[in-house]
């Protein structure tokens, strides 16, 4: 099964935001954002902009009806600054004028003073200046203090890890027009509508009811668009409400880049302990989490960075501490693996750390502490359905890890200028979001009298091919041809109350609502079926678009028996509403049940480096994953190759650089390097894992989303392996992203060579 979107987005048909067609009138909006990144506004003058031909109107935060305000978790965030500035970009008015031109320009010619306070940017600074965005946390399993000493090796570092632009194809925007009465209809490119349609009202200070948000589909999210669409939305609809007319917002890639958050760099200091035999007897760590100027997402992102600091091992003393630090960058926010990536960072460095101190391989640390059935987790979840050794043993099996070794071995015997290296990545991710009551979602499909199908669900479509699955979940489960199925835009009048499309459980969640409304539904027809083939319902089935008796066919088929059902006044609507059971999660004692399951997996990646240039190539990945009973192979496949090119990218040539000022350097494509096709590894190849997949995954196929991005942190140790190839006197260092500058100054520190 194909993606269903594939023709429309190679044809350029398919829909996003800025293709919607806009009605006369309309009006567009562009931002003047902070020029520093801390500062006291002391005067605007907004005189020159108004003076511009076309201009309607340039709004500020004294304007806004309702709520100055937009956060979500913490209340911490204006839509509009008021009277301070903290960080650069930080949207101070909305310009709105006849064209997007006349408007970005009259943006320019707002003038604003500022009194200029000193920036903090570095998270550690922050936490010693005791700004933190909320109180630091702790989880913890047994006793490190107490087994250090029963330890063979204890080694500690420190590690520096970077964050990450989402660079999503589609910018972020908004467009919004009054329909009558105050409602206002608003096309976002959100992966969270509700939380659109929630800030809206807020800021206008009107009921959620009078508030629309509709989405097609969005050019990529990543996370950025999990939180950070809601502002944008929210200024485009306080412009349309304010002028009375339509407007559209569309960043340009620069005020994108400069305006919103991003991956979190994190700063953490570790000790980790082993026995003779290479268990891992205690780990402990502190992070520090560069959150930006307001909480955003960063608490929960804070919360995954806890569950996943102990990576795919079984750690049984364990202490993990993560203090969210309040900086002059912008908001930082979730983007794939929302804070677990760089949990997992930190216990595979200090894996690395570890082996290279006692002068082993790292995966023979990996390997001797990977999950068994039943171990533990320090958050009080105990592994079920563990597949990482299954995983790890088929990928050293079907990939021939040994040999794959020992050619990478001879391969740096005999070469003095380039070497390979190579490195093993485990992965355990859990699914659900950590905040239980977000684990929730809707559907409503309705039966058409002429058998047409037309489902909505909260679902949020950005590439990852959500609305495929969500047409072959009602093909599969009604029993009729997939061509039957449209499958709606996401919107907040047909599906209420939706958690965004994030945490990878896109598709668990609304799958499983969709499951739960097609269930009476065909219950239904088929009573209807019986009455006609005057049999009992027990007998009866929908394969292939034929009522089915025994399995065998019957001559009727699904459009007459759709018809027959509303000649005889059956309802052929209905709303389906699910919950993930089992999961909870107490706060208080920081333990629980958060996770409906984990994915597994084992990456293996080989990298081959220029040690004159210090530049370096990815050459093959090697992945088994646990993919559960796919419903979609292709696309699940595709969002491993995503994931772990994106990975990839995070761990290697992605820098993002502020000045000392808090002003971003990397502030466009030229100074921003992400993965190209030439920078691509030269082969992927992922195998999937035979199980039959958990119950609680949708038709028992596993979230996918998230989980593979992590096997790009094997691209950081690779490489660092290959130098250590060249510079024996090489130290691991633990600071991501690993970018070939770095890489040089490497190979040729300590004067061995
Ligand atoms: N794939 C594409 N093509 N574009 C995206 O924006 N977002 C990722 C992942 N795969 C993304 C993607 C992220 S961060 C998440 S959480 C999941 O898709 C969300 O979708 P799902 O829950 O349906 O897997
Ligand atoms: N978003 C969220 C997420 O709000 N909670 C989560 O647990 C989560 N996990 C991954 C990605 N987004
Ligand atoms: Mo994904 S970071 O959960 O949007």
């Amino acid at each position: 099964m194909k993606n269903i979107d594939t023709i429309g987005h190679v044809t350029g048909k398919s829909v996003y935001l800025d293709d919607i067609p806009t009605i006369s009138g309309t009006l567009h909006a562009a931002i003047v954002g902070s020029a520093v990144a801390h500062g006291r506004i002391v005067k605007v003058d907004l005189a020159e902009a108004l003076k511009l031909d076309g201009v309607e109107k340039i709004i500020m935060y004294n304007d806004i009806p309702g709520e100055n305000q937009i956060g979500g978790i913490i209340e911490d965030e204006t839509l509009l600054a008021e009277h301070e500035v903290h960080y650069q970009g930080q949207p101070i008015a909305v310009v709105v004028a006849q064209t997007e031109r006349i408007a970005r320009k009259a943006a320019q010619l707002v003038r604003i003073d500022y009194e200029e306070l000193e920036p903090v940017t570095d998270p550690r600074v922050a936490k010693e200046k005791g700004l933190l965005l909320i109180p630091p946390r702790t989880f913890s399993m047994g006793n490190p203090d107490e087994v250090w000493n029963k330890c063979k090796f204890v080694v500690e570092d420190r590690v520096e890890i970077g964050g990450q632009e989402h660079l999503y194809i589609e910018t972020q925007g908004a467009y919004a027009y009054p329909v009558e009465g105050g409602y206002i209809k608003v096309h976002s490119s959100t992966q969270g509508p509700t939380a659109v349609q929630k800030t809206v009202a807020r800021v206008l200070g009107l009921p959620m009811n009078l508030i629309e948000v509709d989405v097609v589909r969005l050019g990529g999210g990543f996370g950025g668009k999990e939180d950070q669409a809601s502002g944008f939305a929210a200024m485009a609809a306080l412009a349309a409400h304010l002028t009375g007319k339509p407007v559209k917002l569309v960043l340009p890639r620069h005020d994108d880049m400069r305006m919103t958050g991003k991956r979190h760099p994190y700063s953490g200091d570790f000790r980790i302990g082993l026995t003779d035999d290479l268990k891992i007897l205690a780990f402990e760590t502190t992070l520090y989490q560069n959150g930006g100027a307001a909480a955003d997402l960063s608490p929960a992102i804070m919360e995954r960075t806890l569950f996943h600091s102990t990576g795919s091992y079984f750690i049984p003393n364990t202490r993990v501490t993560v203090y969210s630090c309040k900086t002059n960058l912008p908001p930082n926010t979730a983007f794939r693996g929302f804070g677990g990536p760089q949990g997992m960072f930190v216990i595979e460095s200090a894996i690395a750390k570890a082996a290279e101190t006692i002068g082993v391989n790292a995966i023979e640390i990996q390997r001797a502490n990977l999950l068994n059935e039943n171990d533990e987790f320090q958050y009080g979840q105990k592994a079920e359905n563990v597949n990482a050794h299954k995983c790890f043993a088929l990928a050293s099996e079907k990939f021939n890890l040994d040999n794959l070794r020992k050619s990478i071995d001879n391969y740096n015997l005999n070469n003095r200028y380039s070497k390979r290296g190579l490195a093993v990545m485990p992965l355990c991710f859990g699914i659900s979001f950590t905040n239980t009551s977000m684990n929730q979602a809707r559907a409503l499909v309705h039966i058409y009298q002429d058998g047409s199908v037309a489902v909505s669900t909260g679902a949020i479509e950005m590439g990852q091919g959500v609305n495929t699955k969500m047409a072959q979940v009602a093909s599969i489960l009604l029993g009729i041809d997939i061509n039957r199925v449209k499958i709606y835009s996401t919107n907040t009048t047909r599906v209420a109350n939706t958690s965004p499309t994030a945490a990878s459980s896109g598709a668990d969640l609304n799958g499983n609502a969709l499951r739960i409304a097609i269930a009476p539904l065909k219950k239904r027809l088929l009573k209807v079926a019986s009455e006609i083939l005057e049999c009992s319902e027990d007998e009866l089935n929908i394969e292939n678009e034929t009522v089915t008796r025994s399995g065998q066919p019957t001559p009727l088929k699904w459009n007459e028996l759709v018809k027959k059902a509303h000649l005889k006044r059956v309802a052929l609507t209905e709303n389906g509403h699910y919950a993930t059971p089992v999961i909870y999660f107490d706060k208080t004692n920081e333990k629980g049940h958060p996770f409906a399951y984990h994915v597994y997996g084992t990456g293996i990646v080989t990298v081959t480096l220029d040690c004159i240039r210090g530049t370096y190539t990815i050459d093959d990945v090697y992945i088994v994953h646990d993919f559960g009973n796919s419903i979609n192979p292709l696309i699940d496949l595709g969002q491993v190759e995503g994931a772990v090119v994106q990975g990839i990218g995070w761990v290697t040539l992605e820098e993002l650089a502020f000045d000392p000022k808090g002003r971003l350097l990397s502030n466009s494509l030229s100074t921003y390097k992400v993965p190209d096709i030439h920078f691509a590894p030269k082969s992927i190849q992922c195998i999937p894992l035979p199980t039959t997949g958990p119950d609680l995954a949708v038709l028992r196929s596993k979230a996918i989303g998230e989980p593979p991005f992590m096997y790009g942190i094997a691209a950081y140790f690779a490489i660092q392996n290959a130098v250590k190839a060249f510079n024996p006197s090489h130290r691991i260092q633990f600071n991501s992203p690993l970018t070939p500058e770095k890489v040089l100054m490497q190979l040729y520190q300590g004067g061995s060579v």
